[in-house]
């Protein structure tokens, strides 16, 4: 196959989920980094090995040396640790931030050009060290979260009505935490508002279901926290990326004066495509969201001065 994702992280059940969905998307042979010797090479082995019966034709290697990112078109870090139950994502700072850097350094060396989604938390803050780290231009660098936190309100709002998870598409802005902005005005059933179909209790609660839809997981699981949606959401990043798809959805990314704010990553609706970030789309907030992505933003801004960047 031409093309080449590369994911750092690629041991861990993030990573690995997301070279399995990225390899079964048949759009690039996917290489899984993790410095832990042996079980990149061994998932990766098992994972290929599973072509055959899933019908896939993509390569999928393994290893403990990031040269093995020379080549790839789009880099995924995955790599961190993992929220416990009563974390926040906040609590992984400092411990991710050494890795990010360290994964940010590998990509600038070994792989120049390659678009950088961060999915590690805490996540705007992550992206904006790896943007920092790499010295990439804008467009090349970003966070997953609002595609996973969509997906949330997508399934909350699909399971309440009993429709197809489909013809539910849902707009969260903002940061990837417990201050993240739901958008019921743009979630919509078929293309129908949500506030035409729900109660604004029902929506209230949904909103606030997904806003804690990572820590409902996380106690559940007590070991660790979400992969197969996480995985999902960035395996989709990566396929709007190489098929030049220009697909709208909300993502991390740096902000320059967008939404009023300036020096931060934080998740707001862009076109992803063959460029990468292609542009950020403006959205007439009522002056209640504005508010909230504005406290959204403190948050993260909060958080990338104590890691002093
Ligand atoms: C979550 C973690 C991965 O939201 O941030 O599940």
């Amino acid at each position: 196959m031409a093309k080449k994702v590369s994911v750092i992280g690629g041991g861990g059940n993030v990573g690995a989920s997301c070279a399995l969905y990225v390899a079964e998307m048949e759009i690039a042979d996917v290489v899984m980094i993790d410095i832990l010797e042996g079980v990149p090479q061994g998932k990766a082995l098992d994972l290929q090995q599973s072509a055959p019966i899933q019908g896939f034709d993509a390569y999928v290697t393994g290893s403990s040396d990031f040269a093995a990112l020379e080549g790839s078109d789009v880099v995924v870090v995955t790599a961190g640790f993992p929220r416990k139950p009563g974390m926040s994502r906040e609590d992984l700072l400092k411990a991710n931030a050494d890795i990010v850097r360290n994964a940010a350094e590998k990509i600038r060396t070994h792989a120049p050009n390659a678009f950088v989604i961060v999915v590690t938390n805490p996540l705007d803050v992550m992206a904006y060290l790896a943007w920092k780290t790499t010295g990439f231009p804008k467009n090349r660098v970003m966070g997953m979260a609002g595609v996973l936190d969509s997906a949330r309100l997508r399934t909350f709002v699909a399971l309440e009505l009993g429709v197809s998870m489909q013809d539910v598409h849902a707009m969260v802005l903002g940061g990837h935490g417990d201050s993240m902005v739901p958008l019921p005005r743009y979630t919509t059933v078929g293309g129908i508002s949500i506030t035409e179909l729900l109660s604004p209790a029902q929506i209230e609660a949904i909103s606030k279901r997904t806003a804690n839809g990572g820590a409902e997981i996380v106690a559940l699981l007590k070991t660790g926290s979400a992969f197969y949606a996480p995985a999902a959401s960035a395996a989709q990043m990566v396929q709007a990326i190489l098929k030049d798809q220009r697909r709208l959805l909300p993502a991390a990314v740096l902000l320059e004066g967008e939404y009023g704010m300036r020096d931060l990553f934080i998740g707001v609706p862009i076109i992803l495509g063959g460029q990468g970030v292609e542009r950020i789309v403006p959205l007439q907030l009522s002056a209640e969201e504005d508010a909230a992505l504005r406290k959204s933003g403190d948050a993260v801004k909060k958080t990338i001065a104590e890691l002093g960047l």
